[in-house]
């Protein structure tokens, strides 16, 4: 069977970005792969986590997916820094890849903004742990955003170099799998930036952990123009809010963006963003209590990713070992 490897950062506040561009997905290919999905604490503190929130947001992602469907008992999942061969792997691609791959990276450039030299270089080389978070377990797909695309690639690269600098076809090379309608959700306030758990202001975003009444908060007080809804996607050229509004409607009811554009063609936004609402409300809200059962029991939670690591251990440690043998570690 194919394998999937995926991940998520656990720094606070998983949003509904995370959900229709990542998580949603995974649910829905535990059918078709062997599923691996992680935890990844070692790339969150390439930026300074408080480490009480990292312990809560690694529960807390836990607990979001399961509520959201993935099945654990099936698939793996567990929390990264719990097996080793990610970093160890790491180290070794450090010495595979190339500076100038990296400086090229436009997630680096984007998140480490002005002031680069201030950067940590984990941030700088975040994206060799990737390639050894997927290659580590030899997957063959790995679901992404658009964002992650250029990292894939990069992990490509990073197997091919592997395999023709040791003569050996080692390492596969990984196939994206990217999604339809929502794979980039737009924040609530800037229809130019993408929604994201580190912007600061949380009406940028609907986080799974908000109930109800926030939502509709949220929803009305997104950003929108003075026009009315559009009867085609034309129309929505150069209104960046609008056409999120509409992509996450889409998204949340599986429909085609151009059939939601024509449904409310013409209505005034105030009574799209109610039926927004609604609709947001009725797919998150069974998760969002789910959620919340799964956090007030951190114990089972935590039975959970140990089991995952013990099951995602046997699968890397063997791979680790042969790359040791590869390279030339000598392992008396
Ligand atoms: N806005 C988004 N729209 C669609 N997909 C998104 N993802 C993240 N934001 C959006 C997808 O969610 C998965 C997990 O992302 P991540 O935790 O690795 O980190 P990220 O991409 O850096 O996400 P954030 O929310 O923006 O976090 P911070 O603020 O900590 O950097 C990935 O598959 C990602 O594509």
């Amino acid at each position: 069977m194919q394998r999937i490897f995926s991940g998520v950062q656990p720094t606070g506040n998983l949003h509904l970005g995370n959900y229709l561009g990542a998580i949603r997905n995974w649910v829905r290919l535990q059918n078709e792969f062997e599923c691996i999905f992680c935890m990844v604490d070692l790339h969150a503190i390439t930026v300074w986590q408080d480490p009480k929130d990292l312990v809560k947001n690694t529960r807390e992602v836990a607990a979001g997916m399961i509520a959201a469907g993935i099945d654990a008992d099936k698939h793996i999942v567990f929390n990264q820094s719990m097996v080793p061969a990610h970093a160890q792997l790491a180290w070794v691609f450090n010495c595979v890849a190339r500076i100038g791959w990296l400086n090229r990276m436009t997630q680096f450039k984007e998140k480490a903004g002005k002031h680069k030299e201030n950067a940590s270089v984990g941030l700088f080389a975040y994206p060799n742990l990737m390639s050894a978070d997927i290659l580590a377990y030899k997957a063959t797909h790995v679901p992404v955003g658009e964002d992650q695309k250029q990292h894939l690639e990069l992990a490509r690269d990073t197997a091919q170099k592997f395999n023709s600098d040791y003569g050996i076809d080692f390492f596969p090379q990984p196939e994206p799998l990217i999604f339809g309608a929502a794979t980039r959700v737009m924040s609530l306030r800037d229809g130019a930036k993408k929604m994201s758990k580190s912007d600061e202001s949380d009406y940028s975003r609907i986080n799974m952990t908000d109930d109800a009444d926030t939502i509709a908060l949220k929803v009305r007080k997104a950003k929108t123009d003075l026009f009315p809804m559009p009867d085609s996607l034309d129309g929505l050229e150069g209104r960046p809010e609008a056409s999120n509004l509409i992509g996450i409607y889409a998204a949340l009811s599986d429909k085609d963006k151009a059939l939601v554009a024509s449904q409310f063609a013409g209505r005034q936004f105030s009574e799209f963003k109610a039926e927004l609402v609604d609709l947001a409300v009725a797919v998150l809200g069974p998760i969002n209590t789910e959620m919340n059962r799964l956090m007030d029991d951190p114990s089972h939670i935590d039975a959970i990713l140990k089991k995952g690591a013990e099951r995602a251990n046997a699968i890397a440690e063997p791979i680790l070992k042969d790359v040791y043998d590869i390279v030339g570690f000598l392992r008396p």
